[in-house]
């Protein structure tokens, strides 16, 4: 019966896009192959195995849902529970203080290759490509800045950490046949009034130089700018303007994560500006609310409006879409699905633009027109398009998840004590 309805609302569904010149079978396979890079660190709160502290520098979890994974093969085993919710094929983003450690203290400047090895081949067996990202938090050499820092020593140690990852990178994207994305955030800044804003930012730039002299064809590198980090309030050494400037000058992969600006801001307006001038982004979609607090992805505006900005300026394969927020005061698996599918939403919604007769409007300068398609648009039936490119990937349909966490939270998440 179910199966039923769906398929006759996708029919619907499919006339009504097929009148504005949509073709839904199409934006379908579009968003099957789109892969999204998820998050390990919404399984546990962004702790890691290093060494199994509560996460400190820049960013902050809130909450205590129970369930927490608290080692590596919980972290596995939610990974492959969230793949089955979701169509399509996915790939995970790993942080260097998920490594497999073997019980061992590793520290940042040893880590080495044999540390993914075991990730490597779970990634493998579960067809999965893997994405990587280098750890300045949580550590004791953190401090207010790492890879920026004015003391040689502290500042080398944060290179050859970083150094060591892209090499680690380099070893998946070569494993897996397909470039390793590494992402560099390094939440560097100060709490009050820095008098040496250029200083730390040369040095940054310098840094940075030097981390990426090396060439490593299995990975490409990715940096991202922040407007605050908890405790550096009033000046962050990698701003937006800081690494816009970099990644035009040295062709560098631009991270943009949504959660990162003012609320006010248009960030969907970046994105046309930033593909003239970066060869590709790096997404970490997420939610701000009132501040970077890395709420749970929803299908809001602004995620929609970003979307539709990146289908717009033929992005979406320049774009390499990964979630970021970390919310501990709900079932984080339900999180991870609901932020996981809200994206997915919004790309497709992106997809269904009937783009060619908006922009025959525009170039005719018919705006009434142009503005009366963009509002029915708004309402026309994506949600029959979504159930079908679900129920056509044999993963749950609308709201039937919920009941799937539910069942895995009974058997699994609430015996971690
Ligand atoms: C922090 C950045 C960064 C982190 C992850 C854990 O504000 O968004 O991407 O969230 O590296
Ligand atoms: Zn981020």
């Amino acid at each position: 019966m179910k199966e039923q309805l769906i398929q006759q609302a996708y029919d619907v569904a499919k006339e009504r896009y097929a009148a504005i010149g949509v073709d839904t079978d199409m934006a379908i396979a579009e968003l099957e192959k789109q892969q999204i890079s998820l998050h390990c660190w919404q399984t546990d709160d962004v702790v890691g195995f290093e060494r199994n502290e509560a996460l400190s520098g820049g960013i902050q979890t809130t909450g205590n849902y129970p369930g927490r994974a608290r080692n590596i093969d919980e972290v596995r085993h939610d990974i492959e529970f969230v793949k089955t919710l979701l169509a399509g094929n996915h790939r995970l983003n790993l942080h260097e203080i998920y490594g497999d450690f073997g019980g061992k203290f590793v520290d940042r400047d040893q880590v080495g290759v044999e540390h993914f090895q075991s990730w490597m081949d779970w990634a493998k067996a579960n067809d999965m490509k893997l994405d990587f990202n280098s750890t300045s938090f949580s550590h004791p050499k953190s401090g207010d800045l790492t890879l920026s820092n004015p003391d040689k020593g502290i500042r080398e140690f944060w290179i050859e950490h970083t150094k060591r990852c892209r090499r680690i990178a380099d070893a998946m994207g070569r494993a897996q046949g397909d470039p390793c994305i590494m992402n560099i955030w390094v939440h560097d800044g100060s709490k009050d009034t820095s008098v040496c804003r250029k200083r730390y930012r040369e040095i940054l730039a310098e840094s940075l130089d030097e981390i990426l002299k090396e060439d490593l064809p299995g990975m490409k590198s990715c940096v991202e700018a922040k407007l605050f980090g908890i405790g550096l309030e009033s000046y962050t050494v990698g701003s937006m303007d800081f690494y816009e400037g970099y990644c035009a000058t040295r062709k560098v992969i631009y991270t943009l994560d949504t959660g990162h600006y003012e609320q006010t801001e248009n960030v969907a307006d970046k994105v046309a500006s930033l593909l003239l001038f970066v060869p590709e982004l790096m997404l970490h979609v997420s939610r701000p609310v009132r501040w970077d607090s890395d709420h749970v992805t929803i299908m809001n505006d602004q995620t929609l409006d970003f979307f539709k900005e990146l289908v717009r300026a033929d992005g979406l394969h320049r774009a390499h879409v990964g979630l970021d927020y970390f919310d501990a005061s709900i079932n984080r698996i339900g999180a991870y699905v609901v932020g996981a599918r809200a994206t997915q939403k919004c790309i497709l919604s992106a997809l269904l633009e009937p783009l060619a007769k908006l922009r025959e409007y525009e170039a005719n300068g018919q705006y009434f027109e142009r503005l009366a398609l963009l509002e029915e648009a708004k309402t026309l039936p994506m949600g029959a398009v979504f159930d079908y490119f679900n129920w056509k990937n044999g993963v749950p349909v609308g709201e039937d998840y919920i009941k799937n966490v539910q069942e895995y939270e009974q058997k699994v998440t609430s015996k971690r004590k």
